[in-house]
């Protein structure tokens, strides 16, 4: 029987439940985080907490743990759960209040981590890569809502999904107010034009994606040229080479973009380069 860490305490998966009255259910007011957890280590584990801070810092919502509390329990979480290969989601909610939006009458923000496996895409998908299509639904506005707050609130998101999978597709791109490309609905988008890798700036109102990160670190290891830069769709259109990254898609090729192949149409040799390096750094 999984374990549900909630209340301060572990507790069976069953048993594990919020208050409908919890502002997270109400309007999706609260914080969180998706992790993996690789050979029964929480990967970049620091990286997710620092974020869940920010983010729940910028939301104006005071998380009534230490750093290094909820690090402990999430790591005493997987152990209970007696995983190896994983996934961790963490939540913070704003916690029960009234109806009505003010956070000032909620009380009691709600801790959850649950420790889980996670569906990954099948083997092949690595192997062929994917294909994209533009949703017409543009990243919420920065102004709106800051895309750098992974926050309980995924519907823009997730009507973008929604046209992607309407158009058989499992990603979709997302473009900012501007129309330069943002990210994917739950991945950070790469190219590689001219031997450059390229990734949109986190201005250009993305989530600042850990893998994105990651990805970067290794590239700049492996003594490839890195660049933050705007994106058009046009550059994807015609770039070498493009794929996502993700914590749950981890480094995955895109070969083609509405309909028009990306390259040669098939994955190519930096992403798979890039692609076996986050497997030695995660599998090691
Ligand atoms: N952009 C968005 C909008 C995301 O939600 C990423 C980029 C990639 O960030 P990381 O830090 O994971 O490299 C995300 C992450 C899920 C799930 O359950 C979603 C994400 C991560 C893990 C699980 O759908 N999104």
């Amino acid at each position: 029987m999984s374990k549900v860490f909630v209340s301060g305490k572990l507790v069976d998966k069953e048993q594990a439940t919020v208050s409908v009255y919890d502002h997270g259910f109400l309007y999706g007011d609260g914080v969180f985080e998706g992790i993996r957890v690789y050979g029964g280590k929480v990967f970049l584990l620091t990286e997710h907490l620092d974020r869940l801070y920010e983010s729940a810092r910028a939301i104006r919502l005071e998380i009534p743990m230490t750093k290094a509390d909820l690090a402990a329990a999430t790591n005493s979480t997987v152990a209970a759960n007696g995983l190896s290969d994983g996934y961790v989601r963490l939540v913070v909610s704003r916690g029960a209040g009234t109806l009505g939006l003010d956070p000032r009458k909620t009380a009691n923000p709600q801790i959850i981590i649950i420790a889980d496996t996670i569906t990954m895409y099948p083997p092949e998908t690595y192997q062929q890569g994917l294909k994209l299509i533009t949703a017409s639904t543009i990243r919420n506005h920065p102004q709106a809502l800051s895309a750098r707050i992974k926050s309980l609130n995924y519907l823009n998101n997730i009507m973008a999904k929604i046209e992607g999978t309407d158009a058989g597709c499992v990603e979709a791109l997302m473009l900012n107010h501007k129309g330069e490309v943002a990210e994917c609905t739950g991945d950070n988008l790469f190219i590689v034009s001219r031997g450059v890798l390229k990734t949109p700036p986190v201005d250009a109102g993305i989530l600042e994606g850990i893998t994105r990160n990651a990805v970067i670190r290794l590239a700049r290891e492996a003594k490839i040229p890195v660049a933050e830069t705007t994106l058009l769709r046009h550059d994807i259109y015609v770039a070498e080479e493009c794929f996502l990254t993700g914590t749950a898609a981890e480094v995955v090729p895109v070969t083609s973009l509405d309909g028009r192949p990306i390259g040669d149409g098939k994955p190519g040799p930096v992403t798979r380069d890039l692609l076996e390096r986050f497997r030695r750094l995660t599998r090691s």
